[in-house]
């Protein structure tokens, strides 16, 4: 059963509503570039259905965190950047700079990453 929440944004880029750069269309994730890109390639993973955040799909036992990384390495990989290296980020709650509730793994790389991360 698919479901998802009318209010959100990234429920309605999934529905084709909202119109999004997709670079990879699964079954269940897909990937588009983020509108505002902190690094050449910043690509943003979603499921289709709705989820807050990692945890509660964790939590709900979805599966969708490791489909979320494969498609990630996919699409590294497409993008040149699997061999030199990126980062996939899972932003969990506003003090952690969450500002989208529908799970999303950010894709950065194509540039040198710095560690820590702001
Ligand atoms: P986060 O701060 O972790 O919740 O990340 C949300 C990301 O979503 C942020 O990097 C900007 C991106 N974003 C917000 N609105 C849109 C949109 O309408 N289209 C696209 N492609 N990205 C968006």
């Amino acid at each position: 059963m698919t479901t998802n929440d009318p209010d959100c944004l990234f429920c309605k880029i999934a529905a084709g509503e909202v119109p999004a750069d997709v670079v990879r269309r699964g079954d269940r994730v897909m990937a588009f570039r983020d509108i505002n890109p902190q690094a050449p390639t910043h690509v943003l993973l979603i499921p289709r259905d709705h989820h807050p955040d990692a945890a509660s799909a964790a939590r709900a036992g979805t599966g969708l965190l490791d489909e979320i990384a494969r498609e990630a390495h996919a699409v590294a990989e497409s993008e040149g950047i699997a061999d030199t290296g990126y980062r996939l980020v899972f932003n969990t709650g506003s003090g952690a700079g969450q500002t989208v509730f529908h799970l999303h793994g950010h894709l950065l790389g194509g540039r040198g990453l710095e560690w820590p991360p702001g």
